[in-house]
C-alpha cells in the first residue's frame, strides 16, 4: 500500500514535469526527482495513457470558457462529460453537490484512489460550483472521494 502510493506520487510528479516540459521546452521540469530519466517518465505516460476511464485520444475537445462538468442529481454518480480537453487559459466549471460528492485531484490506479498532492485541481467538499482554470498544459485527473469505486472520476486534458 505504502509503496504503491509512493510509486503513484512519483508517477504523478512525472506527469507534472512533462506538463512543464511541454510548456516551455523543458527548462523548468523541476519536479522530476534526481535519478528519474525523462525517457522513463514518457514510458510511464504511454502505459497509462488511459486513466480514470479517459483516453487523451478520444476525450471530448471543448473550446471556450464555458466547459461545464456536471455531477450528481440527475447525472447519477458520475461526471458528465467525464473526459474533456481544453486549451491553456480556458476554464472548466464543475457543478453539483460537493458535500455529497467531495472532489479531489488524483487517479484511480490499480483499484486504489490516490490523491495527487501536486494537482492544481481544487479539493472541494462544500458548495455547488468550482472552477479550474488551466494555466499550463497537462493531464489533470480527478475523482469523487465517496463514489470513485463506482466510476465517478474523470480527466481534464489541457493542450
Ligand atoms: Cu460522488
Amino acid at each position: 500500500m505504502h509503496s504503491l502510493s509512493g510509486r503513484v506520487v512519483i508517477f504523478l510528479a512525472l506527469l507534472s514535469a512533462l506538463a512543464f516540459a511541454g510548456c516551455d521546452g523543458g527548462a523548468a521540469s523541476v519536479r522530476a526527482r534526481e535519478g528519474d530519466e525523462p525517457s522513463a517518465g514518457l514510458a510511464v505516460l504511454r502505459q497509462t495513457a488511459a486513466m480514470n476511464g479517459c483516453d487523451p485520444v478520444t476525450a471530448q475537445v471543448i473550446t471556450g470558457d464555458n466547459v461545464t462538468i456536471e455531477f450528481g442529481a440527475g447525472n447519477g454518480e458520475r461526471y458528465r462529460p467525464r473526459c474533456v480537453t481544453i486549451g491553456v487559459g480556458e476554464a472548466v466549471h464543475f457543478k453539483g453537490d460537493f458535500a455529497r460528492h467531495p472532489m479531489t485531484g488524483g487517479a484511480v490506479l490499480d483499484g486504489e484512489a490516490v490523491r495527487d498532492p501536486l494537482s492544481p485541481l481544487p479539493f472541494v467538499s462544500a458548495g455547488t460550483e468550482a472552477v479550474f482554470r488551466a494555466d499550463r498544459p497537462g493531464v489533470y485527473p480527478f475523482y469523487c472521494q465517496s463514489h470513485w469505486i463506482l466510476g465517478m472520476n474523470g480527466v481534464v486534458y489541457v493542450r
